[in-house]
């Protein structure tokens, strides 16, 4: 039986794959498959060819989509994020690691079979920096990749290691075995800021504040801030997110000098953002109630990042900075988004 060549999307019910589903559909006619333990808004259910509703460390289901499908591209998007990652350590890294090796290991599996390196495409964070001092935060400025790689929390963790996990896969798998087998995996990695998007809400993040407080404001709900208004750390709109995955996986890998990149677009403090926010909705009730260990997590991420290698090697431009972001994509569609 002929298979056709498919596109896999783990994670694919959560924010980044909203956006994700839409972007491929629109770039790619390859099939697309998606694995999560939650099903498919309907809107985006209607754009995929078949979706697994499960586990990413069950290996049957992953044994049921190979026997539909031959996956030649992975977007292992799955995981528990910072803050729930925090309570629940243990668990966060069966799921983010135990479950990234799951996928590292099935994408192999389809290499090997099918004969072609498969695409795994692996979003990291800003959380696999840990700055030691707010004072080495502000001094530091703009983090390059390879600066502070020394996180505190287990998702940080759980990301970093990851990272050399698929480049394990990509360049060194099983290098005493006498058939070469490394290459069967194009391995590419962007750690994203905090990313902000319109049309749906984030949970168990820490970068979450953001998103929640324009949210919160255009639904005339009041709204706590947990980190102090001087708070910063990079962040980016979610189209702007789904444009850099896509413009990352089809550069020719010739072009790439690096596995793992950072990407920017805008780095304003929580008071920044308040004051946006207010602009667009003056009625907003926003205050402050400091809650020292979210925001001890943010302290150690950097205030900004260097991604002067994405933009160099793959045309990293975000279309959104600031003053844009909020006013041409987030205030208009979040106002729509609760009118009725
Ligand atoms: P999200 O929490 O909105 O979505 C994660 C999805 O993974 C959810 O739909 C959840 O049901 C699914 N999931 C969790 N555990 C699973 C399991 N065991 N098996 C199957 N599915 C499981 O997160 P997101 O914002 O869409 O993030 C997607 C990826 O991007 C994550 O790996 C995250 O770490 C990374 N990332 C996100 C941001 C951000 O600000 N959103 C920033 C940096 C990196
Ligand atoms: C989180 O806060 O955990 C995520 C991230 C920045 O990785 N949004």
């Amino acid at each position: 039986m002929s298979r056709p060549s498919s596109i896999l999307i783990t994670g694919a019910s959560g924010e980044i794959g909203h956006s994700l589903i839409d972007r491929l559909a629109a770039a790619s006619s390859k099939p697309i498959v998606t694995l999560d333990l939650n099903p498919l808004a309907p809107e985006l259910a209607r754009k995929v060819k078949q979706q697994f509703t499960g586990d990413i460390r069950a290996a049957e289901l992953l044994e049921r989509i190979v026997a539909a499908h031959e996956v030649d591209q992975v977007y292992h998007l799955a995981a528990l994020l910072s803050t729930r990652a925090e309570f629940s350590p243990a668990l966060a890294h069966k799921v983010n690691v135990e479950g990234t090796l799951n996928l590292l290991e099935f994408a192999q599996k389809q290499g090997e079979s099918h004969g072609r390196p498969v695409l795994f495409f692996f979003p990291s964070s800003i959380a696999a920096y840990g700055i030691p001092t707010l004072a080495a935060k502000t001094a530091a400025g703009q983090v390059h990749e390879d600066q502070f790689n020394f996180p505190t929390t287990m998702y940080g963790a759980n990301k970093l290691y990851c990272e050399h996990l698929g480049r394990y896969y990509a360049g060194h798998y099983m290098q005493l075995a006498a058939e070469t087998l490394s290459g069967k995996i194009d391995f590419r990695c962007i750690r994203f800021p905090g990313l902000i998007s319109a049309v749906t809400v984030p949970s168990g993040g820490t970068s979450d504040y953001a998103p929640e407080m324009i949210h919160a404001a255009a639904q005339k709900e009041p709204y706590e801030c947990f980190v102090r208004p001087d708070a910063r750390i990079p962040f980016m709109a979610m189209p702007d997110a789904a444009e850099a995955i896509w413009k990352f996986v089809t550069c020719p890998k010739a072009k790439l000098t690096r596995t793992v990149y950072n990407i920017g677009a805008f780095a304003p403090s929580a008071g920044e953002v308040e004051a946006i926010v207010r602009k667009a909705f003056p009625e907003a009730a926003i205050r402050y109630e400091l809650d020292a260990k979210r925001q001890g997590i943010v302290d150690t991420w950097p205030a900004d990042v260097d991604d002067g290698a994405a933009r160099n090697d793959w045309g990293h431009a975000p279309q959104y900075g600031l003053e844009a972001a909020f006013g041409e994509y987030l205030i208009p569609q979040i106002r729509t988004r609760y009118a009725g």
